[in-house]
């Protein structure tokens, strides 16, 4: 239960008020039932004692459960204020969710399937969805935030430790949903700057493949995930279900650019339809990227 941004503490202090009360009431309220049922039980009491109106008592039991409340919502609201207050110098990273991966971009346009960060230093996300709803999740930072398609959501942290914490995805988004996982990496502030500033170029081969998050459903390895893997792909002949019929095809330039854009057009037999169209998200620079990297495989 060690928190790792700036703001954990205040999360974990309304859980652990929260809970304490909790714990305690129950304790109390078990113990004071306990205690009536054997006091008042009927041998010793065979006439019940008619009790009305008691302002102590009742003042009691409507100030004490009110000012608990209170206490609450003030932990809680003063953890979520500091949440949802945005530094100005912090530096946004665009968060981009897709069945079944995450895509980070910074600034300068550099790409990552890690989430590389400077320790000390706060980071504002834009979270976007090119599908469904994911949630994007840092237990280690108390941070959840969701990500929609077709609009933009906001969240920030300050990492205070140098490490490695784990990113999952908190919204069930499908059948790879609990393979939606990736990592931040919270880094030294100078080894972050000479990090983003190395310009590793577009990302090429296979790197493009898992930036565009194709691995999430494809393999390179020639196993089978969600959909066929890229291995040998190129030129094989199959069967692809059109329409509701079945007919054969020789993989070529064309049907994957057509798999591209209408992925549901030609379903490959023994394949469910579960690929999102990919054509809004890519470049044509990078279709043709991706066509020579599966030609290469
Ligand atoms: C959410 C899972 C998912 C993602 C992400 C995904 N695909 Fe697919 N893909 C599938 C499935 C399932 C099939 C098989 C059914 C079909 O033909 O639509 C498929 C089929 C294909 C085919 C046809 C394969 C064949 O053997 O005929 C190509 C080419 C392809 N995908 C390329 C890509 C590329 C390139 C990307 C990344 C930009 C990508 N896919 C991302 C699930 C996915
Ligand atoms: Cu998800």
């Amino acid at each position: 239960m060690n928190g790792a941004s700036s703001y954990s503490g205040l999360v974990d202090r309304a859980f652990i008020f929260i809970l304490g009360t909790s714990v305690l009431l129950l304790i109390g309220l078990t113990g004071v039932m306990i205690y009536f049922l054997v006091r008042y039980r009927r041998s010793k009491n065979p006439n019940p004692a008619q009790i009305k109106d008691n302002v102590t008592l009742e003042t009691l039991w409507t100030v004490l459960p009110t000012i608990l409340v209170l206490v609450m919502f003030y932990y809680g609201w003063a953890g979520f204020k500091v949440m949802r207050d945005i530094p100005e110098d912090a530096m946004p990273v665009t968060v981009k969710a897709q069945m079944w991966s995450w895509v980070f971009e910074y600034e300068n346009g550099k790409q990552s399937t890690e989430l590389i960060v400077p320790t000390g230093r706060p980071v504002s996300l834009n979270l976007e969805s090119s599908d469904v709803i994911h949630s994007f999740f840092v237990p280690a930072f108390r941070l959840k935030e969701d990500c929609m398609p077709g609009r933009t959501n906001h969240a920030w942290f300050e990492s205070i430790r140098d490490g490695d914490y784990n990113i999952f995805c908190a919204e069930y988004c499908g059948e790879r949903h609990s393979a939606m996982l990736s990592m931040v990496r919270s880094i030294p502030a100078k080894e972050f700057d000479e990090w983003l500033g190395v310009d590793t170029g577009p990302p090429e081969g296979t790197q493009l493949l898992a930036i565009k998050g194709c691995v999430a459903c494809h393999t390179i390895d020639g196993s089978k995930l969600i959909g066929p893997s890229f291995k040998g792909m190129f030129g094989r002949t199959e069967t692809v279900v059109t329409d509701g019929v079945p007919r054969q095809i020789v993989v070529d330039e064309q049907y994957i650019r057509k798999s591209i854009f209408e992925p549901n057009a030609d379903i490959v037999e023994g394949y469910q339809p579960l690929m999102p169209a990919q054509g809004d998200l890519l470049t044509e620079e990078e279709i043709e990227a991706i066509i020579e990297v599966i030609k290469e495989l």
